[in-house]
């Protein structure tokens, strides 16, 4: 088995695409795969490696394509089967993968595994998912959804309820039956059959879920379902696969992204995207951002996976809210912000991901109508917490900080209507500052946050350290600093930013004088003091 070390994708850089938001390309306001094969030249461009695909199977759309109900057909909205063929093709004459999205943990109601398991106790399909007997009213426990409401739902023909961790159309699946994970890798091994260059494992930590014991994450059998998986499937091929786990830490990252290829190639966790909320609270419960407290988790992780493991960098994705508009500052330094923050992702030790748009620097929606909004994550709060009693404007607050439709408006190529996404009407509205943020006018302006980006998906390319580079954090305890080191054999590495809007000291070894400057998002010279978001990456040769 080759060991991770040696692995091609260590230098990669991989960006998300969100199919329904990115490119509509027969006017009916949704975007589709044939969309995506027309821009594949611009992501060529940017210089990425591979793509991860959200969910383009058949779905009834309850959760945007996170809830399956054919996993080897491609839902009609976004295509057939063959346009899928042609994307992976045409990719790959570009260089590019395709990685496509596995949502193992659970189906579509709609799946025809859960219509025959509907049907009754004795027929096959119902051991595919997770029963428990019951009488109506009388929960089998107090769990809750990810979506809101109980994680039970009741079936009366059978008198028994179904166990489901997101939304009610998303019944769980049981993995303690060996045929369903039997038919789950048969479906992988199809996939892969296809030239699928990689998987994303959606919320892979809560497969081995023990509801009697109220276990989700993490439960006993995981790692044992996790390996067995990937040696009945991904060791066959020669993949780029990554596990979704909100509830990885430092110590069972290490198995999810062994080195030894027993599980994936990395691990994508969640800790320091859940910092600015309040402590034991949900993420609408909204905080400021513990800058210092951000520096050191992301400087463990770093330190705790330097040979051992392997990280995912990001800051965006489609469930998140957009980081410019987060930590940066999407008024007056919106270019610096975006750049600041991508320079300071970018530099560290792992996979960077960039998710649409971010690349370009856009940023959250305010939608003033609710109604405007799309996410059942979103509505589901909006209407409890109302019903809670909460003060509306506390609620939009939040929306606005943190609904996952921040990530979903529509891709803004150009200036001209709806932003060049759609000739229709689009599913989800266009953010109106596409006028002056749009992926057009950045590729023509060299200054642009675009070309920062693909400055860094180059530089990854020509610099090893930015690959096996170990890391250091500078200043640990500066509230305004964000500084680092990355050293390999051969060189040594600087990143240094100002997170902040205020110009702020960063008091540096003499011996970064006379260092090379690498990327710089201010046109004058670097100094002792660094202007609002400024950020320098610089590289020297180790003197022995
Ligand atoms: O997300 C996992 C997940 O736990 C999220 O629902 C998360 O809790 C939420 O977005 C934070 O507010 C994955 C997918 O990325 C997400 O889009 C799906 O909705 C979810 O799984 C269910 O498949
Ligand atoms: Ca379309």
């Amino acid at each position: 088995m080759a060991v991770n070390n040696q692995k091609w994708w260590k230098d990669a850089v991989i960006y998300q695409i969100y199919p329904k938001s990115f490119q509509d390309s027969n006017g009916d306001g949704i975007g589709d795969i044939p969309g995506i094969i027309s821009r594949l030249d611009y992501l060529k461009d940017l210089g990425i490696d591979a793509v991860w695909l959200s969910p383009v199977y058949c779905s009834p759309q309850d959760d945007n394509g996170y809830d399956i109900s054919d996993y080897q057909d491609i839902d009609p909205m976004f295509g057939t089967l063959e346009d899928m063929e042609r994307l992976i093709r045409e990719a790959k004459e570009r260089g590019i993968r395709i990685i496509m999205d596995l949502v193992l943990n659970h189906t579509s109601d709609e799946h025809r595994w859960f219509r025959e398991a509907k049907k009754g106790k004795d027929n096959p399909y119902h051991d595919y998912y997770v029963w428990r007997d019951g009488e109506e009213g009388v929960l089998p426990n107090d769990m809750k959804a990810s979506f809101g409401g109980p994680a039970w739902e009741w079936v009366p023909e059978l008198k028994q309820y179904y166990f489901h961790q997101f939304s009610v159309k998303q019944p769980d699946l049981n993995w303690e039956n060996p045929k369903v994970r039997r038919e789950l890798y048969d479906m992988i091994l199809w996939w892969m059959d296809k030239g699928v260059g990689g998987f994303r494992l959606d919320v892979i930590d809560q497969v081995a879920k023990e509801p009697d014991r109220k276990i989700t994450s993490n439960g006993p059998r995981l790692h044992e379902f996790i390996r067995e998986m990937s040696r009945e499937t991904f060791q066959k091929g020669d993949l780029i696969t990554v596990g979704e786990a909100w509830g990885a830490n430092t110590e069972n990252a290490k198995l999810y992204s062994n080195p030894d290829g027993s599980e994936f190639s990395m691990v994508f966790q969640f800790e320091h995207s859940m910092m600015d909320q309040q402590e034991g609270k949900e993420k609408w419960d909204l905080a400021p951002l513990p800058f210092v407290k951000l520096k050191k988790c992301l400087a463990k992780w770093q330190n705790s996976l330097y040979q051992t493991g392997w990280n995912s960098l990001f800051w965006d994705n489609h469930d998140l809210p957009r980081i410019v508009s987060r930590w940066g500052d999407d008024g007056k330094y919106r270019k610096e912000s975006a750049k600041m923050l991508a320079a300071v992702l970018h530099g560290m030790q792992g996979t960077p991901y960039i998710y649409q748009g971010e690349e370009l620097g856009m940023t959250n929606i305010r939608f003033t109508d609710i109604s405007e909004y799309r996410d059942i994550e979103t509505l589901n709060v909006y209407r409890e917490r109302l019903e809670e009693g909460y003060p509306k404007d506390e609620v939009m607050r939040s929306v606005y900080a943190k609904s996952r439709d921040n990530a979903r408006t529509p891709m803004q190529w150009n200036g001209e209507k709806n932003a060049g996404f759609t000739d229709g009407t689009p599913w989800i509205a266009v953010n109106p500052n596409y006028v002056e943020i749009n992926a057009a006018k950045e590729q023509k302006d060299p200054d642009s946050v675009y070309c920062f980006y693909r400055a860094l998906t180059h530089l990854r390319k020509e610099h090893p350290v930015f690959v096996d580079g170990k890391f250091q954090l500078l200043l640990p305890e500066d509230e305004h600093i964000f500084a680092y080191t990355r050293t390999d054999d051969d060189s040594e590495m600087l990143v240094c930013a100002n997170f902040t809007g205020e110009a702020a000291a960063c008091p540096l070894d003499g011996k970064w004088k006379d260092a090379q400057m690498l990327l710089h998002n201010y046109k004058e010279e670097l100094g002792e003091v660094l202007k609002p978001y400024e950020a320098a990456i610089l590289i020297r040769r180790r003197e022995l």
